[in-house]
């Protein structure tokens, strides 16, 4: 399976997450892709790519201009207003001051742009989020040439970033990005399955009214987990959407019998609608050692996990998204590939 790398993704190393009241070390890290391109190279997968540049367009397909345009200048703004530390949402229009207007002050901006408070916006974030994006797309490009299949090893991940919001340690959707520009190049109807322990609720709403691309994603309750204000299963599309998104929340300590039962009705219903190609958010921060997630996969479950999808027959590309037991990432993520491509 072809993979596509840069050893640039290590240009961001944000020094900062809010977490439990704390300033801590990040757990989306660079040393994430060390490990997995250091198991990928052992395996061995197969070829090993550079990501080729595409530019804006493909990203302002997805995601508000403004939006592109606070992200390009977030970290100058930040600076010129003189604050010693990582840029930090701390405010937000919510549901008694619902932001009619966006601020001018780059704190207000911040927190109208963010949905979430523990990604830090540094020097380095608008670059790594378009390297990431060119990553899935440089990767999408070969399975839509090929008809195979293709790994995107993305970095930071994207699959919380919304039309115009960042968060989750995301900026820009690289799985809808590369959806989108599936659908422009004549692929009629795309699927997205997203395995990450997170639902992944920037995708579900970038599609929500669309019948062209079917998304779906088993993750953690969110009565329990992150995102928290979304992805239940009562979420189904709305208009045109109604039936194409599919949310299967789960309970803390799922096992992998249990998660392969929903993993088995959501591909049913891929198979019912017949994608002409299917895209998988990949996090395996399903992995039971994962430091800030509640399921209880085994490393070798990721062999059977890419032998399942694989079964599903279809041209696949796989977007890395999360996973934060960093010494296991490379194991895990790479043991999907292997199952799949053993089974194809
Ligand atoms: C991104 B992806 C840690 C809380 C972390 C944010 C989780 C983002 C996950 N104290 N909250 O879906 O793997
Ligand atoms: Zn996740």
């Amino acid at each position: 399976m072809l993979i596509i790398h840069s050893d640039r993704t290590r240009q961001r190393r944000t020094r900062t997450e809010l977490s439990g009241g704390e300033l801590v070390s990040p757990f989306e890290c660079p040393e994430r892709v060390d490990y997995i391109i250091q198991c990928a190279r052992k395996a061995p997968l197969g070829e090993i790519r550079e990501p080729s540049d595409y530019g804006l367009e493909p990203v302002l397909a997805i995601h508000d201009r403004d939006y592109i345009d606070f992200l390009s200048t977030a970290w100058q703004d930040w600076q010129a207003d003189g604050h010693p530390g990582e840029a930090i949402p701390n405010i937000w229009p919510t549901r008694r001051m619902p932001g009619r207007h966006i601020p001018r002050n780059i704190e207000g901006r911040l927190g109208y742009y963010a949905l979430a408070g523990e990604t830090s916006l540094t020097a380095d974030s608008f670059a790594s989020a378009l390297l990431s994006k060119d990553i899935a797309l440089t990767a999408l490009d070969h399975v839509l040439d090929s008809s195979t299949s293709a790994f995107a090893l993305c970095r930071p991940p994207g699959h919380h970033a919304a039309v115009d919001q960042f968060g989750g340690y995301c900026f820009i959707n690289n799985v809808a990005v590369a959806a989108q520009r599936a659908r422009d190049k004549g692929r009629e109807r795309v699927a997205i399955l997203d395995v990450d322990f997170h639902h992944g609720n920037g995708t579900q709403d970038i599609f929500y009214r669309r019948n062209d691309v079917l998304t779906l994603s088993l993750h953690g309750n969110p009565m329990d987990e992150f995102p928290y204000y979304l992805g239940f299963a009562e979420e189904t599309g709305e208009g045109p959407g109604e039936g194409f998104n599919i949310n299967y929340p789960l309970p803390s300590g799922t096992d992998y019998a249990i998660w392969t039962e929903h993993l088995e009705q959501a591909k049913a219903r891929i198979g019912e609608y017949q994608p002409e190609l299917l895209i998988i958010a990949l996090g395996v921060d399903t992995f039971e050692n994962d430091p800030i997630s509640s399921f209880k996969l085994k490393s070798e479950d990721y062999l059977d996990m890419g032998r399942r999808i694989a079964e599903l027959g279809l041209p696949t590309l796989f977007v890395m998204e999360g996973g934060y037991a960093v010494e296991e990432i490379g194991i895990n993520a790479v043991n999907v590939l292997k199952g799949f491509s053993h089974h194809r």
